[in-house]
């Protein structure tokens, strides 16, 4: 590093760049390059560290995604890592009635692959099970999808993706014929529209807000922006169209936009006739939504939603964001169809700034996809339901021909009703918390009750999952490890270690190499590095549409390359699409058509409100991390309910009051905060904070009902009734 000044830049929350001077010392430390472990912006970051231990990071100033950018989370890293509860041995308990009992390696991974192959022995492969995550890396990702479907003859491998991006999947595959965001971030700079739909961009994707807000302000009256969301978020501030939505109702009001665009002539016939199929039925049901009808669904303005369409059709160059305001619903596909027609009826798609443009939740949940990482996916987005995808994959993995088995596994939902069912023996959970993250958690506790058998790979312990466990194995976590990500743009990056994981902790993929040569498949499971890993499923892209031979772990320590790479001298593919050639056989990308359909549990008398969820700035998922930063914990230090004014008036709650939502599965207890920036009859609750923490487990009450395409779980609606509650407790 330099001499000159150093400082560290940090988005705050009102957009203002707080700049943290490096010392003389700082810069003496040795700096790793590696990538921020939580969100799907996927900021490049340099670890800084000294005698194996991190002690400072600053944004990448060359990463594409954050050019030296963080956010508050970011900028915090290196609190997380040298922790208190970090877990160093395996433990086992053998009688769920003892604690659990430090172990060596050899009896751990001894225990678990005997107990596996006695209950694959009993009652065959689809007994046992895998659930992983989008923060895992790509090599741990593939490991866990080799072993399970190419050699146990399982395809019971869901990650808890499918509670965040599946719909988006199904959303881009039925529409333009293959998964994945066509566009860049560099497009942002070059859009002059902003839809941002389902998503708190400001809160939960703050660096890439931050490249909108400086857009959308630098240019104030060119550039314009549309916000989506039953509640007022910051994001909202930048909004030239505020649509406070009713919850679930997203498909009347898009389609109700595509109504006025036809209306006005502001769509393109000639991209619609060249490039699309479907439109005589797109125009049809977009007929049938008039803003008069969208409004009273929506429960906003008829003229606002005619004036948004307009917007949006009348810009050079519109971008549409979202997340999981549209993914998390039972019809969560119908959403993501409904915001890529409007781009397919303006031809608002490959080109510079333009496209649709879904934000991925962690910062590997594209990564996952690409390896496999769903019960219904292959390496190298081949799918189990096509016979030639499974013949080329049992030929890459050297097994005989007929191994991977024909029907897809189970999605997380139904993998945690088989186990409460006792079809399914034993899971394996790697690196997510479903005991806090799962919808409708009474049911997922009645799961690990009657498994015969749970494994845990965490970082710390105890987590509300961990706590449950028969096997408990220590993980290497981020800056411990090497790995790459896939990040929201296509974009892979390498994350370097830096120090040695404490104890005996091991990477992911080290575990689970270890497990594979117990269970005598040595052969395939030698990998002796991250790199080794990459290496083997890099060639799994070969000829795919995802192309990455021409990555090497050695060109990604030069730096990050977006997807399609198929050369060693290939560069970045910035956008997809740019000739009109969509990914369907017949080239043409799709009008998927749906109409508004109600979500799956209504409100009544009983259960009059309707309960959202989501989260915070400051925190991340089920706060094993962020809950133990001081900083981070300062501005929402507790779990709580946002209930709208006039509700609060006439429930008798005041902003502190605990108040209990009750929901026919379950409740959750939090102090209220009165507020005027959510919908009346609606309340909503960050999911953060799990059992450990107390009784603002929102995921007590939410549904497991999904979207019968992508199998994603409605977290963001179901039905519930408040009320004043006599205390709170706190753990
Ligand atoms: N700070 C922070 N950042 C994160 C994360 C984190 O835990 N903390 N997690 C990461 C992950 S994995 C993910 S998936 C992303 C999630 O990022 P976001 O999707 O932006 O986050 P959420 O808060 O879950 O939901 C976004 C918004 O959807 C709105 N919403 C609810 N129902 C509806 C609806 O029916 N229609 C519309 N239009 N809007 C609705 C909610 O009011 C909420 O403001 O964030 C990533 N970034
Ligand atoms: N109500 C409601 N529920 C939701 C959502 C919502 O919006 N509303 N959002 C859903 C979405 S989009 C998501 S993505 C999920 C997220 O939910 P989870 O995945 O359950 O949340 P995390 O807290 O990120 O869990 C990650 C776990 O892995 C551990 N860990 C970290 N690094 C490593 C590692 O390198 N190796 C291993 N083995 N472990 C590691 C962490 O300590 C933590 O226990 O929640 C879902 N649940
Ligand atoms: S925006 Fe996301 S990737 Fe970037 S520093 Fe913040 S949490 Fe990390
Ligand atoms: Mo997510």
């Amino acid at each position: 590093m330099t001499k000159e000044r150093v400082v560290m830049q940090v988005v705050q929350e009102t957009g203002e760049i707080e700049e943290i001077p490096l010392t003389e010392e700082d810069l003496r430390l040795d700096w790793k390059k590696g990538t921020c472990c939580y969100c799907g912006v996927g900021c490049g970051v340099l670890i800084g560290n000294k005698d194996g231990r991190v002690l400072k990071v600053r944004g990448d100033p060359n990463h594409p995604a954050n050019y030296g950018l963080l956010c508050g989370k970011g900028a915090t890293l290196p609190q997380m890592v040298h922790t208190p509860d970090r877990l160093h041995y395996p433990q086992v308990r053998a009688d769920r009635q003892r604690p659990h009992e430090r172990v060596t390696w050899e009896t751990a991974i001894g225990y678990v692959a005997e107990r596996w192959k006695d209950i694959i022995r009993r009652h065959g492969p689809d007994s046992v099970a895998f659930y992983i995550s989008g923060q895992m890396y790509s090599e741990d990702y593939y490991v866990v999808n080799k072993l399970a479907k190419g050699f146990l003859g399982t395809n019971n491998v869901d990650s808890n993706s499918r509670l965040c991006m599946a719909s988006a999947v199904t959303g881009y595959v039925t529409s333009l014929g293959a998964d994945a965001p066509p566009g860049c971030y560099a497009d942002i700079e070059l859009s002059d529209c902003f839809f941002l739909i389902g998503t708190n961009t400001a809160a939960c994707h703050p660096v890439t807000f931050e490249r909108i807000r400086r857009r959308k302000l630098h240019a104030a009256k060119r550039v314009k922006a549309i916000v989506v969301d039953p509640r007022r978020t910051r994001t909202a501030d930048i909004a030239d169209i505020y649509l406070p939505i009713q919850p679930g109702t997203d498909v009347a009001l898009l389609n109700a936009m595509l109504h006025v665009l036809i209306a006005e002539n502001l769509i393109q016939p000639d991209f619609i006739k060249r490039h699309t199929t479907n439109w005589e039925e797109m125009r049809r049901v977009a007929q049938e939504y008039p803003p008069e009808r969208a409004a009273a669904i929506c429960g906003v303005d008829a003229e606002a939603i005619a004036a948004a369409a307009r917007l949006f059709g009348r810009a050079r160059a519109a971008m549409s964001f979202w997340s999981m305001g549209l993914n998390q619903s039972s019809h969560g596909t119908a959403k993501n169809n409904a915001v890529i027609n409007l781009h397919l009826a303006t031809g608002h798609i490959g080109r510079a700034g333009a496209g649709p443009f879904s934000l991925t939740g962690q910062p590997n949940a594209m990564g996952g996809r690409e390896t496999g990482g769903l019960s219904h996916l292959l390496p190298g987005h081949r799918l189990i339901a096509n016979e030639q995808d499974r013949r080329e994959m049992e030929t890459l993995w050297g097994v005989p021909s007929g191994r991977i088995a024909d029907q897809p596994g189970l999605h997380a939902v139904s993998l945690f009703d088989a186990l409460a069912e006792g079809r399914v023996k034993s899971v394996w959970i790697l690196c997510t918390n479903p005991v806090v993250s799962m919808p409708n958690l009474n049911r997922v506790l009645e799961a690990f009750s009657r498994a015969e058998l749970v494994i845990v790979n965490d970082i710390y312990h105890p987590t509300e999952t961990t706590q449950l466990a028969d096997v408990i194995l220590p993980a290497a976590q981020w800056a411990e490890r090497d790995g790459t990500v896939t990040n929201s743009e296509r974009c892979i990056s390498h994350s370097s270690k830096a120090v040695e994981p404490p104890g005996e902790a091991l990477p992911d993929w080290e575990i689970l190499c270890r497990f594979a040569r117990e269970m005598g498949l040595g052969e395939s499971f030698g990998f002796r590095s991250a790199e080794d890993i990459f290496e083997e499923y890099k060639r799994t892209t070969l000829g795919k549409d995802l192309d990455i031979t021409g990555v090497t772990y050695e060109r990604l320590q030069q730096g990050s390359l977006q997807w399609p790479c198929p050369t060693p001298a290939h560069r970045s593919t910035l956008r997809r699409y740019t000739d009109g050639v969509f990914s369907h056989p017949d080239g043409k990308a799709r009008f998927v058509v749906h109409g508004y359909k109600p979500p799956a549990e209504e409100t009544d008398a009983a259960y009059p409100f309707v309960l959202t969820t989501g989260r915070v700035r400051d925190q991340w998922h089920t706060l094993t991390r962020t809950g133990k930063i001081p900083v981070l914990m300062k501005k929402d230090p507790s779990g709580f309910v946002e209930v709208n004014t006039a509700d609060a008036a006439q429930l008798g709650l005041a902003s502190g009051d605990p108040v209990e939502v009750t929901s026919r599965r379950g409740s959750a207890t939090a102090p209220c905060r009165v507020t005027d920036a959510i919908k009346s009859g609606t309340c909503f609750m960050p999911f953060h904070w799990g059992s450990l923490w107390g009784d603002a487990v929102v995921n007590r009450a939410t549904i497991e009902s999904h979207d019968p395409l992508s199998k994603q779980p409605e977290l963001k609606y179901c039905a519930v009734q408040l009320k004043k509650a006599a205390e709170l407790s706190h753990a």
